[in-house]
């Protein structure tokens, strides 16, 4: 889609606030930690952030579980802090994509303490609630989270409906009065200034009729199955119409378990829905359908092929965005990268490169730009994360794997790999927080850490930099159609971006060794635009270029 958008030029940066900055001492990043580093990220170059939820919450699910919309978590400061936000950021001319949390609530929130307490009350068909089915749950639909996804309740002796864990029941989409309270709730938030909403699980709002279990053979795939409740688009199109057609908003969605080629219909532009699609088939490579914390083998081929795939679903009428990691994956150097020490700052560029070089908009994750790394995670008390927990109920205890084929999959795999606290200088505990931190910090933040690279010109960050500003510079690196060279080649990753006449060659050495690559026929360089190791080797009309190891460039081809 080339329509021009100011959503489709930004750099976004993903910031979990839990992790970012403590400013009080409780060991929690808050709102002021994140106020206190926008001039970093605004030197960055970011246009834009998303924040994971800053609701109140008991954080069952670090904030995906919501006990009041309309309030911040206690533990990340005050309303007047979120105000302040804003208007740090407009001053900056930054703006603020929030998350967007409304499958389900919290199992605290008011709704839901009213909806539980009786058959009749006012409340009880905000949320899912059925008779068993002869003492056993109404139906056979598993939890992302491990167990059954109904959860029976003593006081009715009826069983609620949780996609997530018991402690995030669905809301029930049918109802047109909860549609009507979450469309209120989304105002309360545009209204105060907020530019940018990512919808949580946006593809599961509505829910089958009846609730029919699921054939055995599709049990495994309840991700998708959850999916295809009849009524999905004719909400987002209904909230789109009531709210999001009102503003000057940026909407994400959150497409997961969707097939690729469905999930256009959440960001065509001519359906009125949403405008970014995040989708997972890229980061879920090397991950099975069922055992989803278990990890396989990937390379160069399917990794391109997947891009290529995902960059075509987008068509002529829809964007996507584009990302190697999230608050929900293993940090991206990990996993696509090589985080040893030898290739860690080489790898951390390349994939930069990558990033910033698609037709959809990048979302950069907190810490990519230093080339922050998965943790050393040895035994289960070191894990936080609820899934990872559920997992280890499910898989675990009941004997099905053991302990060590487990964590030796989770800590690649977990999420808490990407949710340890923000490494800021070398000092103690990283700089993160001068009391104990939440969460475990990476042992090698005396190695990696902002203070060390902001100033540094080779660094990560100014590489990160350096390609940012690359991308506002040319266009042609947002609007221009993507071709992959190669899309069997399993060491040297070449695709073109071209807009009109203008052509520029993304190059990407994903081997540790040297490699000589000729360009495709009818392709030679113009001029080097940045490379990755400030080497500028290429000369005009050269047809060859010698890559080092993990060597990544743009260059204007002619
Ligand atoms: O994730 C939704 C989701 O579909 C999960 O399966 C997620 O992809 C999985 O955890 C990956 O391992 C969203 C949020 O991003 C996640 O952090 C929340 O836990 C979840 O919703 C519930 O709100
Ligand atoms: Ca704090």
């Amino acid at each position: 889609d080339t329509l021009p958008t100011w959503w489709k030029q930004a750099v976004f940066y993903q910031v979990y606030p839990r992790s970012f900055k403590d400013t009080n001492g409780d060991g929690i990043g808050d709102i002021n930690g994140i106020i206190e580093k926008l001039d970093y990220l605004k030197t960055l170059g970011i246009d834009a952030i998303w924040i994971n939820p800053h609701y109140d919450s008991p954080n069952v699910d670090n904030g995906y579980d919501i006990s009041d919309y309309r309030n911040i978590m206690k533990e990340y400061g005050t309303m007047e802090d979120f105000d302040r936000l804003i208007a740090e950021m407009k001053k900056r001319n930054m703006r603020l994509m929030i998350d967007v949390v409304i499958n389900h609530t919290s199992d605290q929130h008011p709704w839901f303490i009213q909806s539980k307490s009786s058959k009749d009350s006012p409340y009880r068909n905000y949320y899912f609630w059925r008779d068993d089915k002869d003492g056993q749950a109404p139906n056979n639909y598993p939890s992302f989270f491990g167990g059954s996804a109904w959860q029976k309740d003593d006081k009715t002796g009826q069983y609620y409906l949780h996609y997530f864990s018991r402690q995030q029941p669905d809301l029930n989409w049918d109802n047109p009065k909860v549609r009507q309270e979450l469309y209120d709730m989304l105002r309360f938030w545009l209204d105060k200034g907020v530019s940018g909403l990512r919808f949580d699980t946006v593809a599961t709002y509505s829910k089958i009729p009846g609730f029919p279990d699921l054939p055995q053979q599709r049990v495994a795939h309840f991700a998708e199955e959850y999916t295809k409740g009849p009524n999905i688009h004719r909400y987002v199109n209904e909230m789109n119409r009531e709210v999001l057609s009102h503003y000057d908003v940026a909407t994400a969605g959150e497409i997961f378990g969707v097939p690729l080629e469905q999930s256009i219909n959440f960001v065509d532009r001519r359906r009125n829905e949403l405008n970014i699609a995040f989708t997972f088939d890229l980061l879920r490579i090397d991950r099975y359908v069922d055992e989803r914390w278990r990890r396989k083998d990937w390379n160069l081929a399917q990794f391109r092929q997947t891009i290529d795939k995902v960059d075509h679903t987008a068509g002529e009428y829809g964007w996507n965005a584009f990302f190697l990691d999230n608050h929900d994956y293993p940090r991206a150097l990990s996993h696509f990268g090589d985080d040893r020490p030898q290739w860690r700052e080489a790898s951390a560029k390349a994939l930069a490169t990558l990033i910033l070089t698609q037709r959809a908009t990048p979302f950069i994750y907190q810490g990519s730009e230093l080339g922050m790394t998965n943790y050393p995670f040895k035994k289960m008390d070191d894990f936080e994360d609820i899934e990872v927990k559920g997992f280890w109920h499910d898989y675990v205890e009941t004997g099905k794997v053991t302990a060590d084929e487990f964590l030796q999959n989770v800590r690649q795999t977990s999420r808490d790999n990407n949710r340890t606290p923000f490494q800021w200088d070398a000092g103690k505990n990283a700089g993160f927080t001068v009391g104990t931190p939440w969460f475990k910090i990476n042992p090698n933040y005396t190695a990696i850490n902002a203070a060390s690279q902001v100033n540094d010109p080779n660094s990560v960050f100014n590489y990160y930099r350096q390609l940012i500003k690359t991308r506002h510079d040319i266009p042609t690196l947002t609007y221009g159609t993507y071709m992959d060279l190669d899309p069997e080649n399993e060491s040297v990753y070449a695709y073109t971006r071209t807009l009109g006449t203008e052509k520029y060659l993304v190059i990407i050495n994903f081997k540790e060794k040297t490699i000589r690559y000729s360009l495709p026929k009818n392709l030679s360089i113009d001029n080097v635009i940045i490379e990755s190791n400030n080497q500028h080797t290429a000369r005009k009309n050269d047809t060859m270029i010698v890559l080092k190891p993990w060597h990544a460039g743009i260059y204007k081809v002619n």
